[in-house]
């Protein structure tokens, strides 16, 4: 090999790393809105659902077969962090196009508790849905965010 091919295959493998590296970086920041963490016990999520109040910035949401609840009522000048877990199986929250300007979709899976930034939010009440089937009443697992 000489001086001259050493330099090309060098040129080539720059490039290849940094594409890779720029490919690999847009795959994690899919979706930036969203984090997930291991949950530790679905009974502390469902300990903070409980005693979660009105007008905080923490919002804590449990999908179940076949439901989202609670229902919760925000205000659409404030930012929040939405926490979803699943108390039985896999589930996919599914919020509207018109409560952000674009909707969000997430799967949910058990033993994860996925955080979701809630900004810019317009007044309204806004239909919650499963989009992965988790069983015979899939179809009736409806929520709502209200937003005032
Ligand atoms: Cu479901």
């Amino acid at each position: 090999m000489n001086r001259r091919e050493k330099i090309t295959i060098i040129i080539i493998a720059i490039f290849a790393l940094a594409f890779g590296y720029r490919f690999a970086g847009s795959v994690n920041n899919a979706n930036p809105i969203v984090e997930t963490i291991p949950l530790t016990t679905f009974a502390e999520f469902e300990n903070k659902s409980q005693n979660q109040k009105k007008g905080q910035g923490d919002l804590y949401l449990t999908a179940q077969q076949w439901a989202w609840l609670p229902e919760l009522t925000i205000h659409s000048n404030q930012d929040y962090t939405l926490h979803i877990a699943t108390a039985d199986i896999q589930h996919a929250f599914h919020l509207e196009a018109d409560a952000m300007g674009h909707s969000i979709d997430v799967l949910i899976q058990p033993g994860r508790e996925y955080l979701i930034k809630l900004r810019n939010l317009k007044p309204g009440v806004f239909a919650i849905g499963c989009t992965q089937y988790c069983g015979i009443e899939h179809n009736k697992m409806r929520g709502k965010l209200i937003v005032e």
